[in-house]
């Protein structure tokens, strides 16, 4: 228990972790079945292009999305290429700022114009009604993202979509096992592409998926994802090769048979957080069970500077030196990034408000109650000492609580600027 400035290992007291506790650890899975799997591969000598266990991921993903066809990719990022290519987009995507840098890169990596509009406030997600003011007749779909899991207003963009004859994907990196009004993320947009990468919930090392009840769409991407071979009357930009590899599709399956477990660990994770931090002025749990049903797999937090006297770049350079390895998730949004930086856009109020309080906790089957109760002490003295610790840490003149060499050189102090630190990639 901290109590004195000193006694954190921000200004030389001893670390709360170590080893360190970090956010995006790879869920446990049941390794037994991973090498049985990979035996049945190798014993096959089947690796790759479309192999048994391929296809065996493909059709549980369908499953869980509610919809026809599946196509396994290597990673999110190259899905979400391929469907765009695949649907044959052109021009302007409309698409928020508040996400990974993949969604915007993605589409920018094969000629498309990103143009991010803002975020509804109460849950992150695009705002139908900023996305009816960004139409242009350059646009040619709307990409929404299931924020943490959260899943879009469809409904609402579907609208908007329609009106302008656009086609509407979502980004559904985090959605895997999510749901709003009992319609899996999956089954929302015309196409979604899910992450499996390693630190998902369901994980296949790296890999991705495209998910459509769009029997056409799904052949043509099927076919474009291999070199575009097989493709009736060929394909005139030839292909690529996306595939996900028998070796991925064994992790794959191995994670998800463990997702069950993995959502009861993360809901009761998010449960302990919530009991933790309630109550300390300042600090706010994002509660995403009033936006659908969650897989948990980001526990997010927002710190109100205001409030608490200190900035959450401070608050992650004071966890991470206490071995609490935080992500902001996302900051800064996308627009002020590179090569978006610089570019006009629409005013994004609300993008720029959360990027700079949002701060991602480590969860997981890594995380136990008690790292959580530690990790919430921490935290509570963050806030609750805020102004105190923010002198402090601006004034190193003051040596018996000067930050430690190493963390000193952080530019968290730095007075805020419009071009903010990207804190996603800090480490
Ligand atoms: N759309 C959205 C909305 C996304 O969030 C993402 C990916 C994508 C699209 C694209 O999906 P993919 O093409 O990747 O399938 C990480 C992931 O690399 C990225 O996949 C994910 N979103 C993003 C939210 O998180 P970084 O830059 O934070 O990664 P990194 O290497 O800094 O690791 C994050 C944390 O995980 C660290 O605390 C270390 C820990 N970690 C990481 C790996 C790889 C582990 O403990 N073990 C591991 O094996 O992006």
């Amino acid at each position: 228990m901290k109590s004195a400035l000193s006694d954190l290992a921000f200004f030389g007291g001893p670390a709360a972790f170590d080893p360190p506790l970090l956010v995006g650890r790879p869920n446990r899975i049941d390794r037994a079945r991973l090498y049985e799997r990979l035996d049945r591969a190798l014993d096959g000598q089947w690796l790759s292009n479309g192999g048994p266990l391929v296809r065996e991921f493909e059709e549980r993903v369908a499953d869980l999305a509610g919809v026809r066809h599946a196509v396994a990719v290597c990673n999110a990022t190259a899905g979400l290429q391929l469907l765009a290519h695949a649907a044959g987009l052109t021009g302007e995507v409309i698409m928020p700022s508040m996400t990974f840098a993949a969604t915007p890169h993605a589409m920018r990596w094969i000629g498309l114009t990103p143009v991010f509009v803002d975020i509804d406030p109460d849950t992150g997600n695009l705002d139908p009604e900023q996305v009816a003011a960004a139409v242009t007749p350059r646009t040619s779909a709307v990409v929404g993202v299931h924020l943490w899991g959260r899943p879009c207003a469809a409904d609402q963009l579907r609208k908007v979509a329609d009106e302008h004859g656009l086609r509407l994907f979502f980004d559904a990196a985090h959605a895997l096992g999510c749901a709003v009004d009992g319609r899996p993320a999956g089954s929302l947009g015309d196409a979604e592409v899910f992450s499996f990468h390693a630190t998902k919930a369901v994980n296949a090392f790296e890999g991705g998926a495209i998910v459509t009840d769009d029997a056409d769409l799904a052949e043509r991407m099927r076919a474009l994802h291999n070199f575009g071979f097989g493709l009736p009357g060929g394909s005139p930009a030839g292909g690529t090769n996306a595939k996900m590899s028998e070796a991925n599709a064994a992790m794959g399956l191995t994670s998800l048979d463990a997702f069950p477990e993995v959502i009861a660990r993360n809901r009761a994770n998010h449960a302990a957080y919530r009991t933790q931090l309630e109550g300390i002025p300042g600090v706010l749990v994002a509660d995403h069970d009033r936006h659908g049903v969650n897989n948990h797999q980001y526990v997010i937090v927002e710190i109100d500077e205001e409030t608490t006297g200190i900035h959450r770049d401070l608050v992650m350079d004071v966890l991470k030196a206490e071995g609490i390895h935080t992500r902001a998730y996302f900051s800064p949004g996308c627009h002020q990034l590179e090569p978006y930086r610089g570019q006009p856009h629409a005013p994004l109020p609300h993008t720029e408000r959360l990027a700079e309080r949002v701060l991602s906790l480590p969860t997981g089957t890594a995380v136990d109650e008690d790292d959580i109760r530690r990790v919430g002490d921490v935290l509570r003295f963050c806030a609750t000492r805020g102004h105190e610790l923010t002198a402090h840490h601006r004034d190193p003149a003051d040596a018996a609580v000067a930050p430690r060499a190493t963390t000193a050189a952080s530019p968290v102090a730095a007075p805020r600027t419009t071009t903010p630190t990207p804190t996603i990639g800090r480490s």
